[in-house]
């Protein structure tokens, strides 16, 4: 079995830097690798993709939102991350299912036992080994994800949850502590307020930790 490895944070919070410099790192060292990202990663989990982040005139409905997350990470894990993981693959995830508890539970205010239910479902067995949550401000996260978008130029600008309030970022980032608080033994949380080379530093030392924990010969 190879390791699976989620990236989880508010939008902006540098998660997608740390997922292409962690994947860096462990090529470097011939360590066979997969960068994903949800949703997404599948043709079904990109179709969704579009369907949940772009701006529409009507916007799905919470309990779709919920269904539609669910339904792109059910094929993502039975097509992508479980095969690989099978074949010894190190699977670096950009979200997962935390994100749906964060964004639909504390942040839509959907019920936290049926958001739990529905990600099991769509999950299977398959848990992360590892949790990189990346803590900041919701402003500075904010204001780092709207430059990102502005830089973007051609495709959509996929800021639908970029466009929520204030309130609803700082109930995001309040369930992503208490979900790290109720399981320390698999969340890191990693202070992400420093620079992208500090930040790094901070996950490197968190990976290096695993891969020695897991075995794998450094
Ligand atoms: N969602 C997702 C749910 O509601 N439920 C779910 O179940 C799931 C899976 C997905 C959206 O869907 C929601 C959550 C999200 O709103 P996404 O594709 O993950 O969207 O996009 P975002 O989270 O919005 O990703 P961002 O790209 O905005 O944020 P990241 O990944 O946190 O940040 P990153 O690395 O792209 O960096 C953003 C900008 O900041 C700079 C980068 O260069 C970039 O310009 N930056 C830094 N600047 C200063 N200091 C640092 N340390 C920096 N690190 C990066």
């Amino acid at each position: 079995m190879g390791l699976f490895i989620t990236f989880e944070g508010i939008e902006g919070c540098g998660k997608t830097t740390q997922v292409d410099l962690a994947a860096e790192r462990l090529r470097r060292r011939s360590l066979p690798v997969l960068v994903t990202r949800e949703p997404g990663g599948t043709d079904l989990g990109t179709a969704v993709r579009a369907l949940l982040l772009n701006r529409g005139e009507r916007p799905p409905d919470a309990v779709a939102e919920l269904f539609l997350f669910a339904a792109a990470r059910a094929q993502h894990c039975r097509e992508v991350i479980g095969p690989a993981l099978a074949a010894g693959t190190i699977v670096l995830c950009d979200r997962f299912a935390d994100a749906t508890v964060a964004y639909q539970a504390y942040g839509r205010g959907l019920p936290l036992e049926t958001v739990r239910f529905v990600n099991e479902l769509s999950t299977g067995p398959l848990r992360p080994d590892r949790t990189f949550l990346f803590d900041l401000e919701p402003k500075a996260g904010l204001s780092r994800a709207l430059t990102r978008i502005a830089h973007r130029g051609g495709g959509p600008a996929e800021d639908r949850f970029e466009g929520e309030d204030l309130a609803f970022h700082e109930a995001v980032r309040r369930g992503y502590l208490e979900e790290a608080r109720r399981d320390p033994g698999r969340f890191r949380v990693i202070p992400a307020e420093g620079t992208v080379e500090e930040v790094a530093a901070a996950v490197g030392r968190e990976m290096e930790d695993l891969l020695r924990e897991r075995g794998y010969v450094l």
